[in-house]
């Protein structure tokens, strides 16, 4: 072995041994919280893409996470984005349990949970734990959970089709996982809310974090607004069209539900049911996503705004993830790559810098404030699937390594510096631990 290779496999071995540490320190007796300090609950996105990571080291934990999740699936199918953990003191997170007051929902499992959803990664992150070690055990885990996501998929398609084009419709900006993207900065002025009502709350992500890190008051106050608008329904979505203020279809939500299709026809396969539905729904759900959200003007995806009838023109990252459905048309993944890049994001085989959460070329670009423009490896790593499903090894070689040096050089954070890789918010974050493990076992 060479220098350079020793080099390498010792910087191998020291993140491996980095992201395991971290997994098993957050790892919370039936799931793993997102980080100690500032999640220490259960996230539903999260828990998808941890289960993939511990695929590798730890497939017992990997089904078990997810089976955790889904344990606290609601009657219509939803999967809350939050399950609460009941041992922890009030104030541990907000907004807590007593916020959202779940448990008084109809259909709410006995435990507490938010009351909104994540991005539905599951289907694809149980189709990849299986595939790395497939047993008659994980056949087992596949077939108990198939039903579950089958609900999952069913909830999203039909009582969230809030425009009735066939796409599932966000009524929070922490659906999408991008909490303040500036894709929602427009939605979001519409909603009513008053800055005074921060003053009867206290934020804990501020008091764990930099204030300039993280979304502002102001943002805080919307999210509020908006869960108290939905909580008012009992989380209810029959005629939320005409009641709630933030209805949105995000590129990246949608993306992820046609995904799932495809997942859940290769796990039909494995347990015995039909993939012929599933096969149906993805072709179905691929055309609306080209059909609502591409613009042939920009030649980009965008967010439609169901309020307004429009796309949001605003172009952010959320644009690059239609790349993850394998029957996206050629023309769309030609537009996809050739915005990816472009230097707004500047993909590349060698790439000089991480993959920004925004469009680096834009105002509103902000290098530390959490999804305005820092790198995520979770968003990385989705678009990382997308080109190796369309065939571009150059440039999925080169965002595996962006990945892998982003996390050499910042730390297992929760997102880094778009310039310097340096690391933000939580020191030790799961979801990068995770998928760093994912990336380095492709070396
Ligand atoms: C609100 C847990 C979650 C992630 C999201 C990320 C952040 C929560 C917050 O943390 O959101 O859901 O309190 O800011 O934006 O993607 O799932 O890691």
């Amino acid at each position: 072995m060479g220098g350079a290779a020793r080099a390498g496999a010792a910087r191998t071995e020291a993140l491996r041994r980095l992201a395991i540490g971290t997994l098993e320190a957050n790892w919370e007796h039936d799931h793993t919280v997102p980080s100690r300090t500032l999640y220490p609950h259960q996230w539903s996105w999260d828990s998808a893409f941890i289960a993939v990571g511990l695929a590798h080291v730890r497939p017992d934990r990997a089904w078990r996470e997810l089976r955790s999740l889904f344990a606290a699936q609601w009657a219509d199918g939803r999967v809350p984005h939050i399950v609460f953990h009941p041992a922890l003191p009030v104030g541990s997170y907000f907004p807590g349990p007593q916020f959202w007051a779940s448990t008084v929902a109809d259909g709410a499992p006995a435990v507490a949970t938010s009351g909104i959803v994540q991005p539905p990664v599951h289907a694809p992150a149980a189709w990849l734990v299986h595939r790395r070690a497939p047993s008659e055990a994980s056949v087992r885990q596949l077939r108990r959970l198939y039903p579950r996501l089958v609900a999952q998929q069913r909830y999203l398609t039909t009582r969230r089709d809030l425009g009735g084009g066939g796409l599932a419709c966000l009524v929070h900006p922490w659906e999408s996982g991008l909490d303040n993207s500036p894709a929602w900065d427009a939605p979001l002025a519409a909603v009513p809310a008053d800055l005074a009502v921060m003053r009867a709350y206290r934020r804990h992500d501020t008091a764990q974090a930099a204030v300039a890190h993280r979304p502002t008051d102001l943002d805080y106050a919307r999210y509020v607004a908006l869960v108290g608008s939905y909580r008012r329904r009992a989380y209810v979505d029959a005629d939320l069209t005409d009641r709630h203020p933030f209805l949105v279809e995000c590129p990246l939500f949608n993306a992820a539900l046609g995904a799932a299709e495809h997942a859940l026809a290769r796990i039909a396969d494995v347990v015995g049911a039909d993939p012929g539905p599933h096969r149906d729904r993805a072709a179905r759900i691929t055309r609306a996503v080209v059909d609502r959200l591409y613009d042939p003007v920009t030649g980009a995806f965008h967010p439609r705004d169901l309020r307004t009838g429009r796309l949001l023109p605003v172009r952010t990252v959320l644009g690059l993830l239609p790349l993850i459905l394998p029957d996206l048309p050629p023309r769309q993944v030609d537009a996809v790559l050739a915005e990816a890049c472009s230097p707004r994001f500047g993909l590349a085989a060698r790439m000089a810098r991480p993959l920004p959460s925004h469009d680096r070329t834009a105002p509103d670009f902000e290098p530390v404030r959490y999804w305005r423009g820092p790198a995520w490896l979770n968003i990385a790593w989705l678009l990382w699937q997308g080109l190796r499903l369309h065939r571009r090894p150059d440039l999925a070689a080169g965002l595996r390594e962006s990945m892998v040096s982003t996390v050499a050089t910042g730390g297992c954070h929760e997102y880094f510096h778009p310039d310097t890789s340096a690391g933000l918010g939580s020191a030790a974050f799961s979801g990068t631990a995770a998928l760093l493990l994912d990336a380095l076992a492709e070396e």
